[in-house]
């Protein structure tokens, strides 16, 4: 079934520290918390992973490490996010072979969504909706109508990426999209729990 979520956070270098955002997270009961410490050493992103472990532990929140298979493992994740030029979905169940795991993958087009489907990720991203300054070299933007179509149209659940913000989501979330990404719209926060009870805020008037 497709889950209905809302706001699957995104941890990069937040400006109210890591810990402060997982512990708003797991008090805004937000499903996904991903870490993504793109520029960081192995041994930080593994240290930083069991901090953020300890934090969700027992919540409803669950930890995604982004792209890195051994930080996954090693600091005993829920799951891993993985790119395109990542190592695929098959070699990464392989390697974490434990059950209840999570496998997330990032899709750029109507294209790679459908054809992800033969991997059987748990849920896929799709994007950049807008323009982001977050990330570098980006595909080309999808826009909202097309973010929506392939949101609604893949039988997996889904959150649309880059450069959502609460004076865009409202348009977003009307497109079909459920679920959704962000990076700077809560990491730029001092105050990271009013930034993701804005944008939860949102959702729920248009969703429900
Ligand atoms: N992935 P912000 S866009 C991490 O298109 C990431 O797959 C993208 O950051 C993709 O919310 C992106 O600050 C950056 O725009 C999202």
């Amino acid at each position: 079934m497709k889950e209905n979520f809302g706001l699957y956070l995104i941890l990069t270098d937040p400006v109210a520290g890591y810990e402060k955002c997982a512990e708003a997270a797991v008090n805004e009961s937000i499903r996904y918390l991903q870490l993504r410490m793109k520029n960081a050493a192995h041994e930080e992103v593994v240290a930083m992973g069991r901090r953020i472990k300890k934090i969700t532990a027992g919540s409803q929140t669950r930890l995604i490490m982004n792209d890195s298979i051994e930080a996954a493992i090693e600091s005993d994740a829920d799951g891993i996010h993985l790119g395109q030029t990542d190592i695929p979905i098959p070699e990464a169940r392989r390697q974490w072979n434990t059950d209840g795991k999570i496998f997330g993958l990032s899709t750029h087009s109507m294209e790679q969504a459908v054809q992800s489907l033969e991997l059987s990720p748990d849920y896929i991203g799709i994007g950049p909706v807008f323009p982001t300054q977050t990330k570098q070299d980006t595909d080309p933007v999808v826009g909202i109508e097309e973010t929506g179509r392939i949101a609604t149209g893949v039988a997996v659940t889904s959150v649309a990426i880059g450069g959502i913000n609460a004076d865009n989501l409202g348009p977003l979330l009307r497109s079909g999209v459920r679920n959704y990404c962000v990076v700077s719209a809560v990491n730029r926060s001092q105050q990271p729990a009013v930034a993701i009870r804005a944008l939860q805020a949102i959702w729920k008037s248009e969703v429900f």
